[in-house]
């Protein structure tokens, strides 16, 4: 019988020892290890939280202790300590449990999270909560370097530090994003943990420190002194504990030893507290400690790995933007910590002053963008679906109001899977196409990527393209890149009774329909591909109108305020039945893409049937 076999929740480990404890991080090493090469997930980042969990959870009383986890994804460890090791399989697998952090999955989970840089500000929403309540309780806010690379983590410090409030914040420092760390954050941690000097007299001081079971308070006015003018004139600026913040560390965060020491000295502190800790990711794992970038996630051993063309939509725009970063010297890529998942390696490796990683920062990586559109250049926003969203006001402030030529290339549009509700994209339709001034775009195919970003280079106005996280279906590498004109659609098929207007990924559902909706109904739909969002073609649009009896809309998207809704609202005028299909209001779980699509109905059989409907209806009517 395994340790982690005994430990169901963390009151099981209370009385565990130093070895014990140190078992139970190889046994929850080894299951993470197992089910995440079978099923997928993160993999390098929970492995390198090992210790700092176990510390966390044998230190702290949770659930009644708040632990609050940064992004999430590095809380597979915290998962199968609180109660869900038997569930853990099923992580990321549709009616499973999630791979982020969820209220509703467990009284464990304090605070919901997925999208970065917001543990400190919730936290610090948890500590004023139990001051005003007279509790005891504890609060700790868990973030990674990556994740403090983000704006909203200042914005909780600065609050935090200006009202002194009792918490902690351990800064989980393994010089990595899921590329390397980047900015004057990430050099100045480094500076830190590599000053020799500075740890040296540290690590003599935390060692004194330790005879003394509790700190006495002159011991600890001396410590905090001493350690202040040390790291004064050793590092370059004690930045946390200038703005408020009792700055302790930097400590390995391997060391069980280290750690409880730590939290249980902090737990009698009485001011927030930055503890900084060190760590490798993929800890115990040699290939994934070696290679942590490679093995950030992993994609389970089911998924087939197809390197054949068609290649996935992120490659084609990392190729296609390699073939235009030569014919346009003004060319600027901006990206907010996601180079690999978005197809950028393929253009940062040759285009190195024209590549711009500003971190986990989307909300700058907009306006930065509009500086370099207002100074001449043509810069390209590159960003997951879901993550744009915070930079809403940006695109409206900074680049259309401005009408600023800034081009949002947007991966991960629609349905992304595993990774569930917080990371689906499907709110950029509506939110693009009810601003002013922007064209929105989605392509069929890889080719019809490869023309429009050529279109946005040429159009020099704001542009937005979408794609999902899905093969690119049509792609090949000669393709003779074409001008699209704005605004204009495309006839996959001229039928009759009912037209199908599809955008995006859709198009192929609509196109691969066609057979079965003429073997069906005796007759053939019309199918077009509205590969412009915003605007779209009137013409088209009205000839649709004079010659049909039905519109569907078809998209990968949420239904209100959607394309099908702009559609609708067209259509009102004339005496058409205009059917929308896409996301409904609701949050969708996760699951693989294909079961998502089919939960929405985002599928042929889901067509048919509203056809089927329709059909029945009008039969009825007459
Ligand atoms: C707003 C936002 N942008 C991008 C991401 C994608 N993302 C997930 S984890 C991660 C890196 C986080 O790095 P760090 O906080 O250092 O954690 P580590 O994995 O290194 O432990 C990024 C960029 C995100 N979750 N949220």
């Amino acid at each position: 019988m395994s340790i982690l076999d005994r430990i169901n929740s963390p009151s099981d480990m209370k009385s565990l020892n130093i070895d014990e404890l140190e078992i139970l991080c190889d046994d929850i090493a080894s299951l993470i290890d197992a089910t995440i090469k079978k099923h997928g997930g993160h993999y390098s980042s929970p492995l390198g939280v090992i210790e700092l969990t176990v510390a966390l959870h044998y230190v702290y009383d949770t659930p009644d202790d708040k632990l609050i986890w940064d992004v999430g994804h590095q809380a597979y460890p915290h998962k199968i300590l609180t109660k869900r090791k038997n569930q853990f399989k099923s992580i990321r697998q549709k009616d499973g449990i999630s791979g982020f952090l969820k209220i509703e999955e467990s009284e464990y989970d304090a605070f919901g999270a997925g999208h970065s840089s917001t543990s400190i500000s919730a936290a610090l929403g948890f500590a004023h909560a139990r001051d005003q309540d007279k509790s005891n309780r504890q609060v700790v806010a868990i973030i990674g370097d990556g994740a403090m690379t983000g704006g909203m983590a200042y914005e909780g410090i600065n609050n935090l530090g200006f009202h002194k409030t009792q918490m902690t914040v351990v800064l989980n420092d393994n010089s990595l994003s899921i590329s390397k760390s980047v900015g004057a954050l990430s050099k100045y941690l480094t500076l830190i943990t590599t000053n020799k000097t500075y740890n040296k007299i540290r690590r003599k001081i935390w060692r004194i420190s330790g005879k003394i079971p509790v700190f006495s308070n002159l011991i600890r006015f001396i410590l905090k002194k001493s350690e202040k003018a040390i790291k004064g004139s050793l590092t370059p600026g004690s930045l946390f504990e200038d703005l408020g913040l009792r700055y302790i560390g930097p400590i390995d965060g391997h060391s069980l030893k280290d750690l409880i020491r730590a939290f249980k000295s902090i737990k009698e502190m009485n001011s927030p507290v930055l503890l900084h800790i060190y760590t490798k990711k993929g800890k115990r794992i040699s290939v994934s400690e070696n290679d942590s970038i490679k093995y950030y996630s992993l994609s389970g051993s089911k998924s087939i790995k197809n390197n054949d063309l068609p290649f996935d939509y992120s490659k084609v725009f990392g190729l296609s933007l390699k073939k235009y970063s030569k014919k346009y010297d003004d060319l600027f890529c901006v990206t907010a910590a996601m180079e690999i998942g978005t197809g950028l390696n393929i253009f940062s490796e040759h285009n190195k002053d024209k590549y711009i990683d500003v971190g986990i920062a989307e909300e700058h990586a907009v306006t930065y963008a509009a500086g370099l559109a207002a100074a001449g250049k043509k810069p390209l926003v590159v960003l997951y679906s879901t993550f744009f969203q915070r930079a809403f006001d940006q695109v409206f402030h900074d680049v259309l109001l401005q009408k600023l030529p800034v081009i949002f290339c947007l991966d991960r549009a629609g349905l992304v899977g595993p990774d569930g509700p917080t990371h689906h994209g499907v709110f950029d339709i509506s939110m693009m196409i009810n601003l002013p001034g922007i064209v929105v775009a989605a392509p069929k195919d890889g080719n019809e990527l490869d023309n429009l970003l050529l279109t946005a280079l040429e159009s020099n106005m704001p542009f937005c393209i979408r794609y999902p996280k899905a093969n690119s279906v049509n792609y090949h590498q000669t393709n003779i890149s074409k001008i699209l004109e704005i605004g204009s659609w495309e006839y996959i098929n001229k039928g009759k009774k009912i037209a199908i207007i599809a955008t995006g990924s859709m198009v192929e559902v609509a196109t691969d329909s066609i057979d079965l909706i003429n073997s069906t109904f005796e007759f053939m739909p019309t199918v077009i591909n509205a590969r412009f969002i915003k605007p779209f073609d009137k013409d088209c649009l009205d000839e649709v109108i004079n010659n049909h009896d039905l519109i569907i809309t078809m998209e990968e998207g949420a239904l209100k305020g959607g394309f099908g809704s702009s559609v609708l609202n067209y259509c009102k005028r004339y005496n058409i039945k205009v059917e929308s299909m896409g996301i409904p209001d609701s949050y969708i779980e996760h699951g693989t893409r294909q079961e998502l699509l089919d939960l929405v109905g985002l599928n042929t059989k889901s067509l048919i049937n509203l056809i089927n409907n329709y059909i029945n209806d009008s039969l009825g009517d007459n």
